[in-house]
């Protein structure tokens, strides 16, 4: 099963036989004052310093989000793919909640994008999948449907089935459609963790498709956030997910590793060509 994004200049390929494909996180103005005034400001300096920056730090796909209260969305988004596009190589993962400005951004882009994201709410997936259709673009799933987050691996893996087999009726072919398993915070749902990996491990087994995961998710709330993210990754990725939203700098050490161990690293070209960067960058 191979997802294929891309941008006008370069293909990525979101596959279990392939390393772990990074999407960074980090051009979102959820708790980053700087950036949220910036953009309210509509000044895309901070964008396009943070696409590289994640480039630089090993991202492969550049999730772009600029929702927050005051911002127009549906103009400000297309203009930040725009910025992102000529700044980085880097296929764009556009992210809103609003589907007006997903489809301004999707006429904009070049290449073939993913879209974050489509749940298993019937207005969602009548909304957004004919415009992943349409635009010949790639879909984060998120597992929520109608009556919220799923508790268990169960209703995981059956509303994970339901965006696939609609997203197959919308003419979407399943390889493009992305399963986003949504965690809880550990702090506040102590068992959700065990449901994940399963519901991970049985949506591989079941339905075959790429899976992705907000790597941060887990630990809000917690001390010491860094340590149970970069444990959890590689977790995650042994259950299955093949694509994470992350902050690359903080976790790539540890998706490497994981990669290498689990064989997504052939001859441990990437591993060791990190550390060779890495001991350059200390002198
Ligand atoms: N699944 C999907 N999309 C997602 C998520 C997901 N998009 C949003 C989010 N989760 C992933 N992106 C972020 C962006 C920022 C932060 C975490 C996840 C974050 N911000 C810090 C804070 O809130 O305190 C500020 C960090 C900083 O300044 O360095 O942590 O799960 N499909």
């Amino acid at each position: 099963m191979e997802t294929r994004v891309s941008s006008d200049k370069k293909e990525v390929i979101i596959s279990i036989d392939r390393p772990t494909v990074l999407i960074g996180e980090r051009i979102n103005p959820t708790g980053k004052k700087k950036l949220t005034e910036a953009l309210k400001a509509g000044n895309l300096d901070i964008v396009r310093s943070e696409a590289i920056a994640q480039v630089e730090a090993g991202a492969d796909i550049i999730d772009v989000n600029v929702n927050t209260p005051g911002v127009d969305d549906v103009a400000l988004l297309s203009q930040a793919v725009k910025v992102v596009m000529d700044a980085v190589e880097a296929p764009v993962c556009i992210d809103s909640p609003n589907a007006d400005a997903l489809e301004a951004a999707l006429k904009v882009y070049k290449g073939k994008p993913l879209i974050n994201s489509v749940s298993g709410e019937d207005h969602s997936l009548k909304r957004i999948l004919p415009l992943v259709k349409e635009y010949g673009a790639a879909v984060i799933g998120l597992v929520q449907d109608d009556e919220g987050i799923p508790r268990d691996a169960d209703r995981r893996v059956e509303i994970a089935r339901k965006i696939v087999e609609s997203a197959e009726k919308a003419g979407v072919p399943r390889e493009d459609v992305v399963i986003d398993v949504l965690a809880f915070a550990i702090g506040a749902e102590a068992e959700s963790g065990k449901d994940v990996l399963e519901a991970i491990r049985r949506i591989k087994e079941e339905l075959g498709v790429n899976m992705t995961m907000g790597a941060s998710n887990i630990s809000f709330g917690m001390p010491d956030r860094a340590l149970l993210n970069n444990a959890w990754v590689s977790m995650v990725i042994t259950a299955g997910a093949t694509a994470l939203i992350v902050d690359a700098a903080k976790v790539r050490p540890t998706v490497l590793s994981a990669d290498l161990v689990l064989g997504r690293d052939r001859f441990a070209r990437r591993y060791i060509e990190s550390y060779r960067r890495s001991q350059q960058a200390q002198g």
